[in-house]
């Protein structure tokens, strides 16, 4: 049992110079802040950075901040070795020899200036073309989701900006999505995070029973949300129910362990729903109360039996049943899921949303304990929406949301559809239409494609590298960057700029304390290029603080020449305002978001701010969620709706069912045989960050070499030991990795690693750093997404395994060289 105020009690304040921003120790000064890519992660943990001759030095958690309560993964506790790393890209550079050459010659930031300025100039503007043939390239979410998208829609003036070959949207957006359909917002397990007294706040209550559903939070800390949280709630006597196929160490402490045939899990949740339902074990006062269309759900999942599910997903009828009881007699039940619900399977939006109704029906929301709705601090929402507000009118007309599966568009959704990126660059025209949409030019900025970002990596080099101009920004020089990049640019990291996080709570400061050779922030280079770009915009800014402060204040709001504003973020993208944010009465530019701080007042105030509105519970009985302050929840009937209405206008059926893999691979024997493992890919690792981390020795000491997880039944069958390397192979291509041998996984399961590239390796072409060769998205497949566009069974597919011997042809060579494994790639269907 773990008692938070005797940890806080044990804290020697003194130390650790409780209210100080900035002291001297042992030689070094010591600076208080956050943490927050580069090198990537989700979250920003509070950090004491010491920092001696403009070096850093070392870092160490901040016992006094309440986020992370100073416990940091050994990524941040290394970080010097990253920021410090010989090999960081220092200046700006053009390309020497040919594309895949490696070779480059160091130029000034004004030349790199007057490359961008003069192909736009003549190849883009002089030749008659929209900025819409600019696309824009981010990765995940870290310190960059409004910056880059800021740059795509003030900077080029496009609206295409995400991630491409990204299929399905394949990360977070189907949850969002999911989730605000029969929620309204977005729900997350209340573990005190939103509290500034944390566990110790009189209202907090750990929840009875945390389902931990396809996510590991302790290796991934996925989406803002630390996984050591929920650990210091099982230490308070939560019972897990654990649902992944491998074993975690949430499954090896669970009260129930599902090991689900991967995919399939949205079966589980439907007959979860058929059992609590059928029994009736629901929450009756919060259904009476705040849900809509209970009778209907209730009638439609009577179809969903244990035994159907359990002849799917392989899991016996008595465990569903038991574990689906356990969580409906949990006074307080929480349900922790990942990326899985993304990316492992076409049902997405609907085992979204199966489990915020079972949340609903449960009585599992707004109570502590269970999940609270979070907005961003002081609901601060320029993020990736803030591309519609400055880009040209024309180029936003043709964003590629225009054109999803189906033509339906989800007009909030402020990244452009990826498959649609993805088709229009291999067609060269919009799918339905047949309208010609060249694409010219691609900057990419925090995103190392071909070794981690992309599904279908052979096709995605096949057609990115025909794209004429194609600019890099990154703290290191990536493969992706050395196959197709004709100028990188040097970023800076973390504790090398001033930031701010709004991510969820609290609002937090990002202090920059050293500089590195002629690297600029994702702030600065905004400002580089906007001068430059589009000068009458930004004599706005004057610094990379005034934009930090615009970020805070007004959301980055257009303002017009009056000083009023004209158009407010995150309503942005739709006509109505979908957000949360709203426009003055006087339409004054200063004070569009609630956020109190300026960046140099959130510093001088510790670094962090809690808000109110994400601190308080119950949010719907108060009139907190909706617009028009009415009690109940942000959807069309102000109730929950656990058959969300607003579905049918995305194009995805409200009642939830399961969509299986294209192929109905229990179903299809021959697929079975061919290829007798399901490759679930790209467990997260302690070491690594995505492709990132490669470069540091200490995490390659813990972490040498790409792994994939065997069952010792399937070493036994296959003669494999630990240590031998196996090719993983299907229809698509192949990819070699290291044996682990691993009794938590099932024998007809193997579990590999995403983002491996060694930076130690050669890497001009064929090799390219070995990002192919260890490559498992060579195996995976694009424009398999689920209903409405959203959703893809890219982590989970199907492949057969062999070992490596002398003289095998290497996927670098067969990618780069021959021409990959296919040549009949078609264009997706609208
Ligand atoms: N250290 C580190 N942290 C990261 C990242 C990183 O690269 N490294 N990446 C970040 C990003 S962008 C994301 S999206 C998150 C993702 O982080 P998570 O959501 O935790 O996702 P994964 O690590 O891919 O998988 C989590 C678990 O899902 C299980 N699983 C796989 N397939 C299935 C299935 O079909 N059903 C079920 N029930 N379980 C399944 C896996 O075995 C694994 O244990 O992590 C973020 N955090
Ligand atoms: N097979 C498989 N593939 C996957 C996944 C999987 O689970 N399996 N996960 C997928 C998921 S969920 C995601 S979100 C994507 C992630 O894909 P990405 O987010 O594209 O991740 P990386 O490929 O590591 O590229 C990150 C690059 O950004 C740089 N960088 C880091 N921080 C910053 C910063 O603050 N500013 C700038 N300018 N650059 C920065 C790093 O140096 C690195 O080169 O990968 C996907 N790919
Ligand atoms: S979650 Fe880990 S890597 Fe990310 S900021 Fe916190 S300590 Fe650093
Ligand atoms: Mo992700």
């Amino acid at each position: 049992m773990i008692d938070y105020e005797e940890f806080l009690d044990g804290i020697d304040r003194k130390a650790y110079h409780e209210g100080e921003v900035e002291w001297e120790e042992d030689g070094c000064t010591v600076t208080r802040t956050y943490n927050y890519s580069a090198p990537g992660c989700h979250d920003s943990c509070g950090v004491l950075l010491y920092t001696k001759d403009g070096k850093l030095e070392k870092v160490e958690g901040d016992p006094l901040d309440p986020y992370a309560n100073g416990k940091l993964c050994m990524r941040c506790l290394d970080l010097d070795e990253m920021v410090n790393h010989p090999q960081r890209l220092k200046y700006p550079m053009r390309r020497a020899g040919e594309r895949g050459e490696n070779k480059w010659e160091r130029i000034s930031w004004d030349e790199a200036l007057d490359m961008i300025d003069t192909y736009i100039k003549e190849e883009i503007d002089g030749k008659g073309l929209g900025r819409e043939s600019i696309l824009v390239g981010h990765g995940t979410g870290r310190n960059i989701n409004w910056q880059v998208p800021f740059i795509a829609g003030a900077c080029f003036r496009t609206a295409n900006v995400g991630g491409i070959y990204f299929s399905g949207w394949w990360c977070y957006m189907p949850r969002v999505c999911g989730a605000a359909g029969p929620l309204g917002d977005y729900p997350i397990v209340d573990a005190s995070e939103t509290l500034p007294e944390r566990y110790a706040h009189s209202e907090w209550v750990r929840p009875d029973v945390l389902v931990v559903w396809g996510n590991e939070p302790l290796k991934s800390n996925g989406d803002g949300y630390l996984g050591h949280w929920l650990n210091v709630c099982v230490q308070m006597g939560t019972k897990v129910v654990s649902i992944d196929p491998v074993l975690t160490w949430w499954g090896a402490r669970a009260e129930h362990w599902l090991r689900p045939r991967p995919g399939t899990d949205c079966c589980i949740a439907l007959a979860w729903l058929n059992v609590i339902m059928g029994e009736d074990l629901i929450d009756h006062e919060f259904v009476d109360n705040w849900c809509a269309y209970y009778d209907e759900l209730k009638e439609h999942v009577q179809q969903f039996s244990p035994a159907w599910a359990a002849s799917i997903t392989g899991v016996p009828e008595d465990e569903i049943v038991a574990a689906a009881r356990l969580y409906a007699s949990a006074d307080r039940g929480a349900i922790q899921w990942g990326l899985v619900f993304d990316a492992g399977t076409r049902s997405s939006m609907h085992w979204v949303e199966a489990v915020c109704d079972l949340m609903a029906i449960c009585g599992n929301i707004e109570k502590p304990g269970t999940h609270v709705l979070v907005h961003n601090s002081f609901d601060i929402n320029a993020g990736y929406s803030s591309v519609d507000l400055y880009a040209d009118p024309q180029a936003l007309e043709r964003k590629f949301r225009k054109w999803m599966v189906g033509d339906q568009g989800l007009d909030f959704v402020g990244m452009s559809n990826c498959d649609a990126m993805a088709s229009v660059l291999e067609a060269g025209e919009v799918p339905a239409t047949g309208e010609p949409y060249p694409i010219k030019m691609l900057w990419a900025q925090s995103c190392n494609a071909f070794a981690g970002h992309e599904g279908q990596v052979p096709r995605a080099y096949k057609y990115m590298k025909e794209i004429p101009f194609i600019v890099y920004a990154d703290p290191f020089v990536t493969p992706t960057m050395v196959a197709i990049a004709d100028l990188v640019l040097p970023v800076s990291m973390s504790v090398e700029r001033d930031s701010a996080r709004t991510w969820w709570t609290p609002l937090r400061a990002m202090k920059k304390v050293t500089s590195f050779y002629e690297a600029k922030s994702d702030e600065e280079i905004a400002l580089w290029l906007g001068r430059r770009l589009n000068p009458d915009l930004f004599v706005r800014w004057e610094s990379a603080e005034d934009l930090i402060n615009d970020y805070l204040l007004t959301d980055l709001a257009v303002v017009g020449p009056d000083g009023k504003v004209q158009k407010a973020n995150f309503s942005a993208a739709t006509d109505d305002n979908w957000g949360h944010t709203s426009v003055t009465e006087d339409g004054g530019p200063s004070v569009t978001t609630k956020c109190p701080y300026t960046f140099d007042q959130l510093v001088e105030a510790g670094g962090h701010a809690y808000d109110e509105w994400n601190a308080t519970y119950f949010k719907h009985e108060k009139g907190m969620l909706r617009p028009d302050g009415q009690v109940g929840f942000n959807t069309p009937s102000g109730r929950i709706e656990l058959v969300p209405t607003i579905f049918q206008s995305w194009g995805i059926p409200p009642y939830p069912v399961y969509t299986p893999a294209p192929e109905t691979w229990e179903t299809t024997p021959e697929i079975m045989e061919k290829f007798p493992f399901y490759l679930i890919n790209g467990a997260r690792s302690y070491e690594f960050f995505h492709t990132e981390h490669r470069q540091a020795p200490t995490m390659r000491e813990f972490h040498p070499e790409p792994r994939v997880k065997v069952s010792p039944g399937t070493a036994a069958e296959y003669g494999l030991q630990d240590g031998d390397w196996i090719w993983m192979e299907n229809d698509e291509g192949r990819c070699k990795q290291m044996v682990e041998v691993f009794a938590g996984i099932p024998d007809d399961c193997l579990s590999a690693e995403h983002g491996w590239w060694k930076p130690e390796e050669e890497g001009a072409v064929p090799h390219l750093h070995g990002c192919f060769d260890y490559n498992v998205n060579n195996l995976t497949r694009n424009f398999q997404s689920g209903p409405g566009g959203i959703g893809s069974p890219i982590k989970c597919t199907r492949c057969r395994i062999y070992k490596v011997k002398d003289g095998d042809v290497m996927p670098g060579e067969q990618i780069t060289q021959l021409g990959g494994w296919r040549d009949d790639y078609q264009p997706m269907q609208a």
